[in-house]
């Protein structure tokens, strides 16, 4: 995936049509298109299909099965045309590693501590063990809140050079530059973006916010 703007879109708008529309218009302010189990079960799988020909697929699919289940979710995924993944590591390391070995070189991301208030409950806690079996078992990066900054700091020290893509920021209240400040490789947006008016001009307002912080 490259890193030009550092802006993933979470595409998760359940009208196919405004979907396309809002992908067309903002596809040269983001490095990869983040899709979810809403927009897949209103427009099916072949919005993954559709999407990758405008930029990168990351199907979050926050996979957690046992290994098998997990291996067969991928390799669907990946047929499809996604570039990336998004996986719960606490199903444990078999299960982890069996989408990236599926994934065959294209990204898994783990998910750490969720950015929602809910997700101090158990994934806090447990957070710094989920990012280590990101590093054992070979993903590309983790998913780190941006609505805690702090927290994508302490997991960037536990996982050395994997990427962080940080979700979070605007309508859940966390900041653009501030994730990006604490060590954050790509912040993720959905609302803030795909239901604003004009989601190109909201999308150049992420973007110029994340070039603040890598030139500061
Ligand atoms: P907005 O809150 O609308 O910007 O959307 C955030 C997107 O990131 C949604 O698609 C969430 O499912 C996703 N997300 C989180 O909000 N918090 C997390 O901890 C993890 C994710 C994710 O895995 O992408």
């Amino acid at each position: 995936m490259l890193r030009s703007t550092r802006l993933i879109l979470a595409l998760d708008e359940t009208d196919v049509d405004k979907a396309l529309a809002i992908a067309t218009e903002v596809k040269k302010q983001v490095d990869a298109i983040k899709i979810n189990w809403p927009l897949v079960l209103s427009g099916g799988p072949e919005m993954i299909t559709k999407l990758s020909v405008l930029a990168p697929v990351i199907c979050d699919f926050k996979v957690a099965d046992i290994p098998n289940t997990n291996r067969l979710i991928a390799e669907e995924t990946f047929r499809r045309g996604a570039s990336g993944i998004i996986v719960q590591g606490f199903v444990g390391h078999d299960s982890a590693k069996a989408v990236v070995d599926a994934a065959k070189g294209k990204d898994v991301f783990v998910v750490t501590e969720m950015s929602h208030p809910g997700g101090k409950e158990f994934t806090a806690p447990m957070a710094d063990q989920l990012a280590k079996l990101a590093v054992e078992v070979g993903a590309s990066g983790v998913i780190a809140p941006a609505t805690r900054p702090e927290r994508i700091a302490h997991l960037r020290s536990v996982i050395g050079r994997l990427l962080i893509l940080s979700p979070g920021v605007g309508a859940q209240g966390g900041s653009a530059s501030d994730a990006i400040r604490h060590g954050a490789d790509y912040v993720i947006v959905g609302r803030s973006i795909y239901g604003d008016p004009d989601p190109r001009a909201a999308a150049s307002a992420f973007v110029n916010d994340i070039k603040s912080a890598l030139k500061g």
